[in-house]
């Protein structure tokens, strides 16, 4: 691969093996999840997430996708429960969209892609940064959730609404006072596997935690990222 990764013809996942071997690697994300075949774990704690607003600290346009970065030089906006061990805190979350809406999202439920999927990525506390800890198996917990087109869903306008300052890639601005558990739904329930990122590094460090239940996005709402400038799917 010559230039960035992307989704393109020259640079897109069946290229990104070439730049990061890894991609061949025996825990690689997304998949597929088949209900039918998921197996009940009843060691399996409850999700618990508590993060605080006043963490927020910018929004980026990092070429793909825009991502909300967090503060995380303390434990004040956590992940713990569900399938990891230990205290994983907040980082970052994002989007993944389509060009159009039938697709977007990474995972696919029995084959089927949703119009957009939100990630919210943490990491364990035990190693001493994000860095260090997206290297290590154990390292991160990413929390997905499917978007659904439906009712507009007035929680995510904040971030819809900071599109206007970031419509070209690497432009960034202020994005405080934002409780990402806002956008989460009604149930945590989830699905649990050892995955990967899943655009480069495609590092495989992460225990991904992906909810059953979707939240809703309007027509008009998903398409508000076409006022970024994005490499779309
Ligand atoms: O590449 C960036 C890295 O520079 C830094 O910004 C980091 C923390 O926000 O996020 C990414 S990442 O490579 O670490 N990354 C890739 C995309 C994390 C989250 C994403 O992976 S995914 O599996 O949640 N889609
Ligand atoms: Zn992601």
């Amino acid at each position: 691969m010559s230039h960035g990764w992307g989704y393109g013809a020259n640079n897109g996942p069946e290229k990104w093996g070439e730049d990061f071997p890894v991609a061949n690697g025996p825990r690689q994300s997304p998949i597929n999840i088949v209900p039918k075949e998921a197996q009940y774990d009843s060691t399996l704690k409850s999700l618990k997430l508590k993060y605080d607003p006043s963490n927020a600290k910018g929004i980026l346009n990092n070429g793909h996708s825009f991502q909300v970065d967090y503060e995380d030089d303390a434990n004040s906006s956590i992940l713990t429960g569900g399938p990891i061990s230990g205290t994983y805190r907040l980082k970052q979350f994002h989007f993944h969209w389509g060009a159009s809406n039938d697709r977007g999202s990474e995972h696919t439920v029995n084959g089927i892609k949703f119009p957009c999927e939100l990630h919210l990525v943490h990491w364990n506390t035990k190693y001493p940064s994000f860095g260090e800890a997206a290297s290590q198996p154990d390292g991160l917990a990413v929390v997905g959730v499917f978007l659904k087109i439906g009712a507009a869903n007035p929680r995510l306008q904040k971030v819809l609404d900071a599109f206007d300052s970031i419509k070209t890639k690497g432009k960034q601005t202020v994005f405080a006072n934002f409780d990402p558990k806002t956008l989460l739904p009604g149930s945590l329930d989830f699905w649990t596997y050892d995955g990967s990122l899943t655009t480069p590094p495609l590092l495989e460090s992460v225990s991904w935690i992906v909810l059953k239940e979707p939240i809703s996005v309007s027509p008009v709402q998903v398409r508000t990222h076409s006022l970024l400038t994005l490499d779309l799917k």
